[in-house]
């Protein structure tokens, strides 16, 4: 059962095992979008709360630490503990996402899921973590171990809030790293709160500390700081760039970003369902409210087929349920914050006046709380704004094209490269566009089916290595090559 008023247990930074006051005693207010009321005021970290939580996690990664001593298989133990009571406090966990973020509860059922999901696909890497014997030239043998990066910092966003620290800590963890996290200033509550089940799962203190705050103070106390040995980023292009240059310029920290998209889905005229095709075009731009960074936000129709499918895409957007997340049937709640409303309606104002046509919605819903109604433009050309730049709301854009060779070249004329997908009964033309397409993922028939087993990242500005799968393991692994002299050849 949907827990309504979750209570809020944490408000303070949790470091070491502890939750602590911040050194300068501030705190900030966290507020709930739908009711446009403060949650809670949570205590604010500072660069001093930062140094604290990056000494307990470098003592935490300490050779003789109880961390880096215990069996590969214990830690794993450790983490299905976790997992174990994340399952047993979905409900509020759900609730509390919920409350924060304002998605509604069949999102955040979904998020908490594939949070346990994600944390148990690790806890299974944690002993299968291993290193080659390599036959080198001359009278050695080489063997390589497999090595936790170090002490991680993660900076993560509010749109997928306790998900997104599954994505971090699962890989983090599963290598054997400690780690500083910072959640987003909009949605700090579940992150506080798994940190407490992490203490309760048995965690050695050190190993997690979360320390709410600004991006421009915590989090750039993170990105410059010179005993982080790795900072892994989720957020815009505009900040990941200065957590970059952070990286580069402090102590040349490991990086790795997921960053924004402007992700194509295009729908061929073969594709034999179009109510189908509108669906999946549907949900993989309003899913999360348009707040997904690989949110098919650039919808392509094969021009026979466009204005039929115009007429199915409008249809479902105005039978989107908006409104209050805590209602089983609410499939849209508001927007995370005044600020990405703002945002969002201010792209609205750029697709009308540059002359996209207005299908439905295009305006804000009530006068409380950051509601934005389901927004279709057609006769999107690509020189427009709303067709360049990520809106990050419900907004769908939808185009026109001729030619699978035309759409390849459109799709791919953009400096994002998230995502991308594609609808079609024809295989070939399938296999082309997933070759052509320089992004990170492209779904066939489908759309935003990241899995925990399956790498997810971006090309171009849209980011730097991969999360999920070995190959997100292998973000937080260092290799280190043991060459041993031998007194012959065999
Ligand atoms: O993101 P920010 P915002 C995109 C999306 C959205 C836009 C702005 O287009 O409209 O970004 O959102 C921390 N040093 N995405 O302003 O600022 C910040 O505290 C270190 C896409 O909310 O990038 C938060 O924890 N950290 C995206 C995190 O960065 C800093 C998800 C993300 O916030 C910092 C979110 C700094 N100088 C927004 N400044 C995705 N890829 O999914 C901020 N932060």
């Amino acid at each position: 059962m949907p827990v309504k008023k979750p209570e809020i247990l944490y408000t303070k930074l949790f470091i070491n095992n502890e939750f602590v006051e911040a050194a300068s005693g501030k705190t900030f207010a966290v507020i709930n979008p739908t009711t446009e009321e403060v949650i809670s005021n949570v205590s604010e970290a500072g660069p001093e709360d930062v140094d604290q939580a990056v000494a307990a996690a470098r003592s935490a990664f300490g050779n003789t630490a109880p961390w880096r001593t215990m069996d590969a298989s214990q830690r794993g133990a450790l983490m299905h503990k976790l997992c174990d009571l994340l399952e047993r406090d979905m409900d509020y966990l759900v609730a509390l996402d919920t409350l924060d973020n304002g998605k509604p509860l069949c999102e955040t059922r979904g998020d908490v899921t594939y949070t346990i999901g994600t944390l148990r696909y690790y806890a299974g890497w944690c002993d299968k973590i291993q290193g080659n014997t390599i036959p080198c030239d001359g009278e050695f043998m080489c063997m390589t171990r497999k090595e936790p990066v170090g002490v991680v910092g993660q900076i993560i966003p509010w749109n997928y809030p306790v998900m997104m620290l599954a994505w971090k800590w699962g890989p983090a963890l599963a290598a054997g790293c400690t780690i500083v996290l910072k959640p987003a200033e909009l949605t700090p509550l579940s992150a506080l709160y798994v940190a407490a089940l992490a203490k309760e799962a048995g965690f050695p203190p050190g190993v997690v500390n979360v320390v709410p705050g600004y991006g421009t103070i915590a989090g750039q106390a993170v990105s410059h700081h010179k005993d982080i040995d790795k900072v892994a980023f989720t957020g815009s292009t505009a900040v990941g760039r200065h957590v970059m240059a952070a990286a580069a310029g402090s102590n040349l920290k490991r990086i790795t970003m997921e960053l924004g998209g402007k992700s194509p889905i295009v729908v061929c005229e073969d594709y034999d369902n179009l109510d189908e095709a509108a669906e999946v075009c549907h949900t993989a731009m309003f899913g999360n409210h348009g707040q997904n960074c690989c949110a098919g936000s650039r919808t392509f129709v094969q021009e026979s087929i466009y204005s039929e499918f115009v007429k199915r895409a409008v249809k479902l957007a105005k039978e989107r349920v908006v409104g209050d997340p805590f209602e089983e049937k609410t499939q849209q709640g508001p927007l995370v914050s005044k600020v990405q409303m703002e945002r969002v309606l201010g792209y609205i104002e750029k697709g009308k006046s540059e002359g996209a046509k207005l299908e439905c919605g295009g305006a804000r819903q009530g006068s409380q709380g950051y509601f934005v109604k389901p927004t279709v433009f057609s006769n999107v050309t690509d020189d427009m704004i709303i067709a360049k730049e990520e809106i990050f709301g419900p907004v769908q854009v939808i185009l026109k094209f001729k030619t699978l060779e035309e759409v390849i070249e459109r799709s791919n004329n953009t400096t994002y490269g998230l995502a991308s997908g594609i609808l079609t009964t024809n295989i070939n033309k399938a296999l082309t566009y997933a070759q052509a397409i320089r992004a990170g993922a492209c779904w066939v028939n489908c759309y935003d089916v990241a899995l925990p087993q399956t790498p997810f990242g971006g090309y171009k500005q849209s980011g730097q290595g991969r999360e999920l799968g070995e190959d997100g393991l292998a973000e937080y692994l260092e290799t280190k090559t043991i060459v041993i002299k031998v007194p012959s050849k065999l």
